[in-house]
């Protein structure tokens, strides 16, 4: 995968992309990854990015030409996902992460302080996204967590592939509860069932687990999943368990 990131601020990606998983999936040339400062594309002599809106009003509003000319710059961009950064974009998921991660390239298209001109979001970029409901400075932080999310799914990143597939939100729950050693620490005790070495008792367990968790803390999430008897019955079990502690 190839990603490239326009930014005003492309230092403020130093510390992420260098460190970590991020750091290992560039060396095993899982993907490479740059950054690239749009300022350089200004044609003024004051290097502008930005300009007054047109009809008034505060704040100032990103240009096309810098914008448009530092994407036309890179090799192969018109077969690119184009993604703008704004508190206006769809909400990113893990569903998401997952589209994206099937990608070729990848072209995250940073705003700081200020909007971009409308001509972005219609004519050059492909994607909008945002990362939650809450407003940041800029695009570059939201940029960091798909990037994150999207190479930790690229096949090799991860040394052991099926933690992945076993993630809060990729199959559909959150994950159970997980224990290391010692089996007692101040007293609190590890679950007899994980120390029993009977596996089917275990997975059964962690099933239940995660459902009781789901359900207590995001009930709308299993309002998209889909059963099994199993899962129906442990779940029934969990609400009977409920019921009696009230
Ligand atoms: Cl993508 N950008 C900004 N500026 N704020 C955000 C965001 C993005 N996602 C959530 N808040």
């Amino acid at each position: 995968m190839k990603i490239d990131i326009l930014t005003l601020f492309p230092e403020m990606f130093d510390g992420v992309l260098q460190s970590s998983i991020l750091k290992k999936a560039q060396e095993k040339g899982a993907v490479v990854i740059s950054t690239i400062n749009f300022r350089d594309y200004s044609t003024n002599k004051h290097k502008t990015v930005d300009d007054y809106p047109y009809g008034g009003g505060h704040g100032m509003v990103l240009k096309p030409e810098p914008i448009f000319s530092a994407v036309e710059a890179i090799p192969g961009y018109d077969k690119a996902r184009i993604i703008m950064l704004t508190p206006q974009g769809e909400r990113f998921s893990q569903k998401k992460a997952e589209e994206l991660s099937k990608e070729k390239h990848l072209i995250f298209l940073c705003g700081h302080y200020e909007g971009f001109d409308e001509r972005i979001r219609d004519h050059l970029a492909t994607d909008e996204l945002s990362i939650g409901d809450y407003v940041l400075t800029g695009g570059e932080l939201a940029a960091m967590v798909i990037i994150d999310s999207v190479v930790r799914l690229l096949p090799g990143v991860l040394g052991n592939e099926g933690s992945a597939k076993t993630d809060s939100f990729s199959t559909g729950l959150l994950e159970y509860p997980q224990y290391t050693r010692p089996e007692e620490f101040r007293g609190y005790r590890v679950p007899e069932v994980l120390l029993s070495g009977h596996h089917r008792k275990i997975e059964r367990w962690r099933k239940k687990e995660a459902l009781k968790r789901t359900l207590l803390r995001r009930p709308d999430l299993l309002a998209e999943t889909s059963f099994t008897q199993e899962e129906k019955d442990l779940l029934e079990e969990i609400i009977k368990e409920i019921e009696n502690q009230k």
